[in-house]
């Protein structure tokens, strides 16, 4: 069996950051107008008044302190609580295969290879911007990659689910250097006037190059990968092309993200702790052998549990570093950027990326330092 590296990771951080203290102002702000709006049915008891969000709650139930998103101005109007951008027609670069071009480049560089380099793209994301031509064959042509393209969505394990068939790709023969990215435009799928959830997401786009025979610097050598999925309905997006033919009328708010949380953290964290321990076992190593934890990035309260689990109450936090407070939960992207940007490895060493979430899907990649 030949060895297989991820040789080069990049990050496109899109140019807006907002804090917790800016959204939540917004998000009281539209709260104060929908009560003043309704304020008689509310007083006559036909409507419930909307509680307002605090900064507080977020940092203590989920770790976010900030993130980055594509547009600000219009995301934070209370009148308006989404982000607009232009329409592009056809022939212009989509914004998705714009920031993909733009993170796929940063991985390039750090693998040392050019696009010339590279026999197939693969783009994996929880929420695609169209149906087709692929995204990842736009990219492909923008790059001027020969080979093969082609999209995929597995909800929060599209990044590690696209690694896992680059790697398989690769393996049986048909590519032998794959991009694959992860473009997560997360706020245009966020329902940000749902109290519960409108602080949790960021948007992000990450890379990687998997290859075999890798001269990069940078290579960490994948030893395999354990995926798991299971049905759920907790955390769930209704949007699709099927809409406009159902007869139902749906609001704009029901195509979009809807979860339930509290359960999905409950039947979430002892499948992934049981998925990477098994992991372990079938690779004959105890969990201190392991270094570094890239998890999931959707709640530090998680991944605390998870990484005690496995390192016990005192572990150091740059064995399991989280960039929720930065970032905050960039649909599938959050385990590679958090592998991108704190990573110790010395040659030898290894670590996992793990993702977990929507569907539910739960992958680990073990990897090792080269
Ligand atoms: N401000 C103040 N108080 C609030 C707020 C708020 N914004 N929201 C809720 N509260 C209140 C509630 O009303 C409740 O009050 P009470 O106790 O009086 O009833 C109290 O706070 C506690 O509420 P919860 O029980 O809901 O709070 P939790 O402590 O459970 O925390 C979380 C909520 C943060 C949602 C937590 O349950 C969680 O993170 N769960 C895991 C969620 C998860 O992992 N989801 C997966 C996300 S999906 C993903 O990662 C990728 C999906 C694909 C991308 C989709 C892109 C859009």
């Amino acid at each position: 069996m030949q060895d297989i590296y991820i040789s080069g990771t990049g990050v496109w951080t899109p140019p807006h950051k907002i804090s917790n203290e800016e959204l939540v102002e917004s998000f009281n702000s539209y709260v104060e107008l929908y009560n003043v709006e309704h304020a008689n049915e509310i007083e006559s008891g036909t409507l419930i008044a909307l509680e307002p969000s605090s900064e507080e709650f977020i940092v203590k139930a989920s770790g976010i302190k900030n993130r980055y998103v594509i547009e600000k101005e219009s995301l934070l109007d209370p009148k308006f609580m989404k982000p607009q951008i232009k329409a592009r027609d056809d022939d212009s670069l989509s914004l998705c295969a714009e920031i993909s071009v733009i993170a796929a480049k940063q991985a390039l560089d750090n693998a040392e290879l050019s696009p010339a380099d590279i026999d197939a793209v693969i783009v994996s994301t929880a929420n695609l911007q169209r149906a087709y031509p692929a995204i990842a064959i736009e990219v492909q042509n923008e790059l001027g990659i020969e080979g093969y393209a082609y999209d995929m969505m597995v909800g929060c394990s599209s990044t590690t689910f696209g690694i896992s068939n680059a790697y398989s790709d690769i393996a049986s023969g048909k590519a032998s250097k794959v991009l694959v990215i992860n473009p997560e435009i997360t706020t245009a799928h966020n329902n940000l006037k749902n109290r519960d959830s409108h602080f949790i997401f960021g948007d992000v786009c990450t890379a990687a190059v998997i290859e075999k025979d890798s001269k990069s610097p940078n290579k960490f050598k994948i030893l395999n990968a354990k995926l798991k999925t299971h049905f759920s309905n907790n955390i769930r997006n209704n949007f699709g092309f099927m809409n406009a033919i159902e007869d139902k009328d749906y609001t704009e708010e029901e195509l979009l993200f809807v979860q339930n949380g509290r359960s999905v953290f409950k039947e979430v964290m002892p499948m992934v702790a049981s998925l990477i321990t098994d992991h372990l076992e079938e690779n004959s190593l105890l969990p201190d052998e392991v270094e570094q934890y890239w998890l999931h990035q959707a709640n530090i309260n998680m991944n605390t549990y998870v990484v005690k689990k496995l390192l016990g109450d005192d572990f150091p936090p740059e064995r399991a570093p989280n960039v929720l407070d930065e970032y905050a939960n960039t649909g599938s992207a959050g385990s590679l950027i958090s592998f991108h940007k704190y990573n110790h490895l010395t040659k030898g060493q290894k670590g996992i990326i793990c993702s977990f979430g929507a569907g539910y899907s739960i992958c680990s990649i073990l990897v090792e330092k080269a």
